[in-house]
């Protein structure tokens, strides 16, 4: 049929006005519902068959998939015996941080039979982000991506790619992860390590008992895929790389970055990145190994295997290459950097700059109101069993802390405490801007290794513009820690190695294209400089995303005050908020 040009009728007109009115605003976004029913699963890898808490019955748990501007309804019901929360990482929960998550933070958990609606909108946000659980180590099996599209009609900064992949990296343990981090904080000694990584789940090839549980990427010739990297491991920096493909890295934490190419990255726990891949523009007569294992500086032991996927380019109809033939063709595989290698690492986070065009200009704060000059890192604290020795060092037990300060959980969750302003004996505003007792943090340890403890948190007026110091300390040995800030994206303005010089380094900070983004990770035995407006009102949990680190204290919590205006204040909770 020829195109022809009509008047419209005038009862179209009058509908299509009418469905235009009824249909969601395309710029407003939609809401979109989603049911997360927590039970317990069976799922066999490396030949070990066990019992994990899942989403849906699903392992890695399902995909959320939202555009900028969508509301989302997650109603989450706990069918098994742990208490439960989720939390939705990265998203800025805008006023609404009654939906962040972090059990005891902003909410008690969820418990056995009870559910719990969370409600928040995706403001400023497109890219990756993902959601886990956020109570003791359950978030070794409950975790999922979160793709965040532009808004419709909105392109991305970049070519369109022929398709998008969800990458997610997680960590096996063959025993229960529960019972090691039980056993771990009673011993007072390091946990058990993992059994493998994975890959969406999947170990991959080069595990004993595992070659079945491989991911596999099937890629066409010549086009450009976006894949979408977590990093859900529990305890580990990991390296990543494509044998013979180059990774062009073009967001970061939900943030668009300047496009760098990159034949390895690095991803903390926490932390997400989507790369395009260029396929090769021929049938290669080869397969690809995708693989990823830990960057590790820290003096512990740890899980030092590779998990391995792989990309393969589907049979053409042709028939050049059977199905067969494929499986006889040569297999390469990427080489990763050395397990400690810090140099790789620091070049690597030095490429990452925010995109900082017209469209997405880099909002970093050029004032200070507010400076803060926290240490990091590992301590001790004294045996809690009497008459027995504990497995931590000499004797005593392992603990972290910030500031000198190792934090202790509340029983009841800090955001309802602040909101209805019965603090009292829940916690105290007095944590430490500075350290009470400066030393030389990355020269030799001092002599008293023992951690204080307490649950103090950073009280800040609305709109505070803060810059942040985290230094490293080497009490127990100089380690990379990913530090997470909830509620906040943060720019990353500068970083060293050594013992941060307020009178020096600042000079030399980066106000212009800073990567913006939620983790960042403080280099071995250096700092970085972060800074953020606190425009968001609500408690707000800053930890390691070591999550051992955070089991041992190294958290703390900011709270921002309401502002002024009515859409500077939090809302109130909602009615089917947990209690505890
Ligand atoms: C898991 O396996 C055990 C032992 O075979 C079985 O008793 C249990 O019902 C299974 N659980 C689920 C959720 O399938
Ligand atoms: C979700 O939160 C918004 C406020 O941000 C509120 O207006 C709305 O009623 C809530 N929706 C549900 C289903 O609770
Ligand atoms: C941790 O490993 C030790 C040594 O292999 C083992 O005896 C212990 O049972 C493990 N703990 C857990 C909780 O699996
Ligand atoms: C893959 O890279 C290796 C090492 O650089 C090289 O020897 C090999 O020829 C490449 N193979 C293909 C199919 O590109
Ligand atoms: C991993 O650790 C084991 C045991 O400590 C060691 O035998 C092995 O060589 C290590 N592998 C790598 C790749 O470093
Ligand atoms: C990295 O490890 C290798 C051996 O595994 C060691 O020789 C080297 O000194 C280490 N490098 C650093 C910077 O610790
Ligand atoms: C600990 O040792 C002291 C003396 O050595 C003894 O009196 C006490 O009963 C012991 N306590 C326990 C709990 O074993
Ligand atoms: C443990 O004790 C030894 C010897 O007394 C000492 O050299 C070392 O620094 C101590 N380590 C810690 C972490 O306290
Ligand atoms: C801190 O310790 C390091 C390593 O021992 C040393 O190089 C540095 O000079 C010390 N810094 C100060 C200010 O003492
Ligand atoms: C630390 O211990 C050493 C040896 O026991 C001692 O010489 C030194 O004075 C102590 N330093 C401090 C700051 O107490
Ligand atoms: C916390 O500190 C108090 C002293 O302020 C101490 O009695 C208690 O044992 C500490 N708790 C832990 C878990 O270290
Ligand atoms: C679950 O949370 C409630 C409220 O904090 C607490 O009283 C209870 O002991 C917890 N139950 C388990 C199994 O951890
Ligand atoms: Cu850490």
């Amino acid at each position: 049929m020829g195109a022809s040009i009509l008047p419209l009728p005038t009862f179209l007109v009058f509908v299509s006005f009418f469905a235009l009115y009824l249909l969601p605003d395309p710029v407003l976004g939609i809401t979109r519902h989603y049911k997360f029913d927590i039970k317990l699963q069976n799922v066999t890898r490396l030949c070990h068959t066990k019992s994990i808490v899942s989403v849906n019955g699903q392992f890695p748990g399902p995909r959320i998939v939202a555009r900028e501007g969508d509301q989302l309804l997650i109603k989450v019901v706990n069918h098994v015996s742990n208490n439960i929360s989720i939390h939705w990482h990265g998203i800025r929960q805008l006023r609404s941080g009654w939906a962040d998550g972090p059990a005891y933070i902003t909410q008690c958990p969820i418990q056995t039979g009870q559910s719990y609606v969370y409600n928040f909108t995706i403001v400023g946000q497109r890219g990756t982000l993902w959601w886990h659980a956020h109570i003791s180590w359950l978030r070794s099996t409950l975790y999922g991506p979160i793709v965040i599209l532009p808004k419709r009609g909105v392109p991305y900064p970049f070519a369109k790619p022929y398709k998008e992949v969800p990458i997610i990296f997680g960590e096996w343990f063959n025993a229960d992860p529960e019972a090691i981090i039980t056993q771990a904080l009673q011993t007072g000694g390091g946990p058990n390590v993992s059994d493998a990584y994975t890959i969406n789940g999947l170990p991959g090839p080069l595990y004993n008992c595992s070659a079945i549980d491989t991911f596999k990427l099937k890629v066409k010739p010549g086009k450009t895929y976006l894949l979408r990297l977590i990093n859900a491991a529990l305890n580990d920096e990991l390296f990543f790389s494509i044998a013979n493909h180059t990774l062009t890295v073009v967001d970061v934490d939900a943030i668009y970055v300047k496009p760098f190419e990159t034949e390895t990255l690095l991803i903390t726990p926490g932390q997400t990145t989507n790369v395009l891949v260029k396929t090769k523009p021929n049938y290669p007569s080869a397969t690809f190994l995708m693989t990823a294992r830990p960057y590790v500086t820290g003096q512990g032991t740890f899980d030092n295997s590779t998990v391995a996927g792989i990309l393969e380019y589907e049979s053409p109809s042709n028939g050049m290459h059977s199905s067969i033939s494929i499986k006889k063709l040569p297999l390469f595989k990427p080489i990763l950097p050395a397990l400690n290698d810090t140099s790789f690492a620091t070049n690597f986070v030095s490429k990452l700059r925010s995109l900082d065009s017209a469209e997405y200009p880099s909002k970093v704060p050029q004032k200070v109101d507010k400076h803060f000059f926290f240490t990091v890192g590992l301590g001790t604290s004294p045996c809690q069993h009497k008459n027995q020795t504990c497995q931590g060092p000499n004797g005593t037990m392992f603990a972290a802390s910030v500031n000198n300060v190792s934090f202790a959980m509340p029983t009841t969750a800090l955001l309802q405490s602040h909101f209805y302003g019965q603090s009292n004996g829940v916690y105290s505003p007095e944590f430490p801007s500075t350290p009470i007792m400066p030393f030389n943090y990355t020269g030799n340890p001092p002599n008293n290794t023992m951690v204080s403890n307490g649950t103090k948190v950073v009280v800040l007026p609305f709109n505070t513009s803060v810059e942040l110091v985290m230094q490293d300390t080497s009490i127990l040995g100089a380690e990379s820690h990913p530090l997470h800030l909830h509620g906040f994206n943060f720019f990353v303005v500068g970083q060293g190695f050594g013992n941060f010089d307020p009178s020096k380094d600042p000079a030399n900070f980066n106000l212009v294209d800073p990567v913006e983004r939620n983790t960042v990770g403080v280099p071995s035995g250096g700092w970085v400089a972060i800074r953020f407006l606190a425009d968001n009102p609500g408690v707000w949990f800053m930890h390691c995303h070591l999550e051992v680190h955070t089991s041992w204290g190294l958290k703390m919590a900011w709270i921002v005050l309401d502002g002024k205006l009515p859409n500077q204040k939090l809302l109130p909770p909602p009615a089917d908020l947990p209690k505890c």
